[in-house]
């Protein structure tokens, strides 16, 4: 494999750490599931437009390749090789009274973490029988769910195409094909082992090997984010005691992209601000001092519709799950302010 060369207008944080000094240190090694760095990053080699670039195929991927993740890792989440990660999972932490009671700002609410099985290669190095006996044993403990929390799995094998379609647009289920996550080998033998499992009310989802091995979500129409959260983490502590999770005291939660390590919760809000969109700069202004990420209503890479805008934490390790909801909340109740007083 040769260095790769990035175009200077490329600004992923993969183009920016790899370092002749560290390519050569890193091109001949692999993991011991026989991932390499070439695969590592061929999703930010292909996608000139990603923002980070690189994936890993295990949680061995992330002490072999540390001289290229570590420094990603630290830019992304502002957390150092020395930092420890540190979780609190309690709802009552969280100081989040509705903050749109009236439903004029707020559309809906979403809070979600990634997930990976332990002892088990990560989505960009599994094999097909091991994503199978993931989806397998996943579907085992999610069937033994009670209360709110009970549902049923389906398959993406075998399901219409026009139930798939009507789940993405109304914002359940995965869209398919991602090219970066084709590049990093995520999308290999799709459909099979993949699928979605849900309540009737679809206030809680599981997405089954997409980019993670489990996303486990729980969502709802307008702004009571702490009901989210509750539903979340009972959701989460009935799971673990089924599945046992990847973790690290020094990452947190094991996850195939860098970005979702540690908490791999994004706690969103669907949100319509008009106002504040016709003045980006000041929209920026207060995302970035409550480290709130932007996206289109149709997550990652998509654009905003009708003035409604995907706000989410953008930190994930390093801070705990309460203050990463915490982030989300303080930043919508400083937006919708703002928005009021335009
Ligand atoms: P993630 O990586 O957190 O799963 P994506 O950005 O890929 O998120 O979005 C996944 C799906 O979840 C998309 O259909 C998106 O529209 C939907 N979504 C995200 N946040 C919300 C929200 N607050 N309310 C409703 N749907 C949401
Ligand atoms: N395509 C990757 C995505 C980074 C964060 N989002 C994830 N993991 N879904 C990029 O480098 O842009």
């Amino acid at each position: 494999m040769n260095y790769p060369e990035f175009p200077q207008d490329c600004k992923s944080l993969l183009s920016k750490h790899l370092s002749l000094e560290v390519f050569e240190a890193l091109k001949d090694k692999k993991t011991s599931n026989g991932f390499s760095l070439e695969q590592a990053i061929n999703s930010g080699v292909r996608n000139l437009d990603s923002g980070i670039g690189v994936y890993a195929g295990d949680k061995e991927s992330y002490a072999l390749f540390g001289a290229l993740l570590d420094p990603i890792i630290e830019e992304y989440h502002g957390f150092t090789k020395q930092d420890a990660h540190k979780s609190n999972l309690n709802p009552d932490d969280l100081n989040a009274p509705n903050p749109d009671p009236e439903g004029k700002y707020i559309v809906s609410t979403r809070i979600r973490v990634g997930r990976n099985m332990d002892n088990m290669p990560l989505g960009p190095a599994i094999s097909k029988e091991q994503r199978d006996h993931v989806e397998a044993s996943v579907v085992a403990g999610l069937k033994t769910l009670e209360g709110e929390l009970s549902g049923n799995y389906y398959p993406l094998l075998g399901m219409s195409k026009e139930v798939q379609d009507d789940l993405i647009k109304d914002h359940f289920l995965f869209k398919e094909g991602d090219r970066f996550l084709d590049a990093v080998g995520l999308n290999r033998n799709w459909p099979e082992g993949r699928g979605i499992y849900h309540n009737n009310d679809k206030t809680f989802l599981v997405w089954v090997n997409e980019e993670d091995q489990l996303r486990i979500i729980s969502m709802q129409q307008g702004g009571d984010i702490k009901e989210v959260f509750t539903r979340l983490v009972s959701a989460i502590k009935s799971i673990e005691t089924k599945v046992p999770f990847s973790y690290s005291d020094h990452l947190g939660f094991i996850t195939s992209c860098p970005t979702n390590l540690g908490t791999a919760m994004r706690a969103s809000v669907h949100i319509a601000l008009p106002k504040l969109a016709a003045d980006m700069e000041a929209f920026k202004a207060i995302t970035d001092k409550y480290y709130l990420q932007i996206r289109g209503i149709h997550g990652e890479h998509s654009e905003s519709e009708g003035g409604i805008y995907d706000i989410s934490n953008r930190r994930r390790l390093g801070i705990t799950e309460v203050e990463a909801v915490q982030d989300m909340y303080d930043g919508v109740v400083a937006l919708i302010a703002a928005e009021k007083a335009l």
